[in-house]
């Protein structure tokens, strides 16, 4: 760049000085790595996007405001999010280590190979890809490097060619439709499934002929004898098992021995549960690694990583795998891999099994504080991370149930039931989940105080009554009236709550605001 040139540059950003801010006002003896990093991260971010930076605040403020029950979501340390956060993002690296469709690999190599040997040591598996972007990126991948190894590899080898470039037109047809005609059998969204496991609107559900699989209606567990029943109809060739919104462990081993009896690939999507694997709470049969032939991940749930997805699998579909680019994928994202080489680091750590132990612990007594209180826990309580109550009883859809608690300080998300009746948009059910709030320390004791809070709330909302148009005079689906002196009292409870256990503890919220608000006036340097 000229000097001309690096002074437009100049004259474009925005000087904030965040960090010289900081410096200035913090004693040296109270100057922390952990803030210095972060307010400097901040100050970078605001040369580029003031209000990106500035939004990144609000969510911290946002975070530690609110008792984060969303089962998918959880508080990835700042080790993680620094690994994120940096110039890997500008590689590419197309292809595998060592096996590259660019040059200057070496150091993604380095990371994707450290990441990859991570996650085998960490679940026992015998490979591991660690490029997909996300859970229904390595879902895809997945589909796809089974139907390459089962359905594509024995054509092209009873044709005599090595690659699909070399079929004749007529014959790629005759594949194409081959591919595209396989059954898949995977849990109904419904019942807990994923809307990745053959939901018509997904891509799943348009690539395979794909047959779903329910829980008992009495129980709302999973009934393992009319699941072989279907399978043993259904003849499918790959039995999916895993789930997003089902409160107990799957027996893998039972699973194993269902897809065999029809001849299926076992393949397992556990993004939900990954970290109670790691952790060692979901073992023996209940560990899907031993028994699938490939296994699914996301990288962020209970895992606590960055974003992003994992697949493990036998070695006989490492090759089909590994071509999860061109197959599905682009270029890698090696930032992020980096930072799930971090997380991997993290989750082998014997702290990660107390961890994923005090998950498991909170979700129990998370539901039976909510039975206590009154409320219907699905299933009657939970093996895992998660648990549903269905909200019928209170009159309220589970749309309206997650506003209201929301409005007091409660963030939890709205999950139909199996046959819901309000669909899944209004549904009649909420899924509560406590990686997040065990990430913050919280244990049994709290988790009592949260089940209070949570039945409270319900009892003191009712729904709105439509005043106009053709349901004028019922109740609505997606209004209610919640007791303004109970949604106070629960948020102060909430606040009181959470004062003992913020997120980010090492991050002072007062400075960080203070700093931005300070910053608020700036404007582009002077060219
Ligand atoms: N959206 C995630 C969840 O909340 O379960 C799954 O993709």
């Amino acid at each position: 760049m000229t000097w001309s040139g690096a002074r437009r540059y100049v004259s474009l950003t925005f000087m904030a000085n965040l960090l010289s801010s900081y410096l200035a006002a913090t004693p040296p003896e109270h100057v922390t790595a952990p803030m210095a990093a972060y307010v400097a991260a901040l100050d970078q971010m605001y040369d580029g996007s003031p209000e990106v930076a500035a939004a990144v605040v609000r969510e911290l403020a946002d975070q530690r405001a609110h008792l984060k029950l969303i089962a998918s979501e959880n508080y990835a340390s700042l080790a993680v999010q620094a690994a994120m956060g940096n110039l890997l993002t500008d590689k590419y690296a197309e292809g595998v280590p060592g096996h590259r469709f660019y040059a200057g690999c070496a150091n993604v190599d380095e990371v994707e190979q450290r990441a990859a040997r991570l996650a085998c040591e960490l679940f026992g598996a015998e490979h591991a890809y660690v490029q997909p972007h996300s859970g229904a990126d390595a879902n895809l991948v997945a589909y796809w490097a089974i139907l390459a190894l089962r359905v594509e590899q024995p054509r092209l080898t009873q044709l005599a060619v090595k690659s699909p470039l070399a079929l004749q037109a007529e014959d790629w047809q005759k594949l194409r439709r081959e591919l595209g005609n396989q059954r898949l059998l995977g849990m109904d969204l419904g019942a807990g499934g994923h809307l990745t496991h053959g939901y018509r609107p997904n891509v799943s559900g348009r690539m395979f002929e794909c047959h779903g699989y329910g829980v008992d209606a009495a129980t709302g567990v999973l009934d393992y004898a009319e699941l072989e029943r279907r399978a043993r109809q259904v003849r499918p060739l790959i039995l999916l098992a895993g789930y997003s919104a089902y409160p107990r462990a799957l027996d893998f081993r039972r699973l194993r021995r269902i897809a065999d009896a029809v001849g299926a690939v076992l393949m397992v999507d556990m993004a939900h549960f990954a970290g109670l694997v790691a952790g060692g709470v979901l073992r023996g049969d209940y560990d899907p690694v031993p028994f699938a032939d490939v296994v699914t991940s996301t990288t962020h749930k209970t895992l606590r990583g960055p974003r992003g997805g994992l697949i493990l699998c036998r070695k006989e579909y490492a090759e089909a795998v590994d071509r999860g680019c061109p197959l599905v994928l682009g270029g890698p994202l090696p930032h992020v891999i980096a930072a799930k080489a971090v997380a991997f680091t993290e989750a082998a750590q014997p702290a990660f099994a107390s961890y994923a132990r005090g998950i498991v612990g909170n979700a129990q007594a998370l539901a039976a504080a909510c039975a206590g209180n009154g409320l219907e826990v699905v299933t009657g309580g939970t093996d895992n991370h998660l648990l549903l109550l269905d909200v019928t009883r209170s009159g309220l859809t589970g749309r309206q149930a997650e506003s209201a608690l929301r409005d007091a300080g409660i963030m939890a998300n709205r999950n139909a039931l199996p046959d819901d009746r309000h669909g899944p948009w209004y549904t009649s059910g909420l899924r509560l989940g406590t990686p997040a709030l065990t990430t913050l320390g919280m244990g049994e004791a709290e988790m009592a105080e949260v089940g209070a809070a949570i039945a409270r709330v319900l009892a003191a909302t009712e729904p709105a009554t439509i005043s106009r148009g053709r349901r004028a005079g019922s109740a609505s689906r997606t209004h209610y009236r919640i007791d303004p002196e109970v949604r106070s009292a629960v948020s102060r409870d909430v606040a009181r709550l959470l004062q003992g256990f913020a997120a980010y503890p090492a991050l002072d919220l007062t400075v960080l605001q203070r700093l931005m608000a300070g910053a608020g006036g700036a404007q582009p340097a002077p060219a």
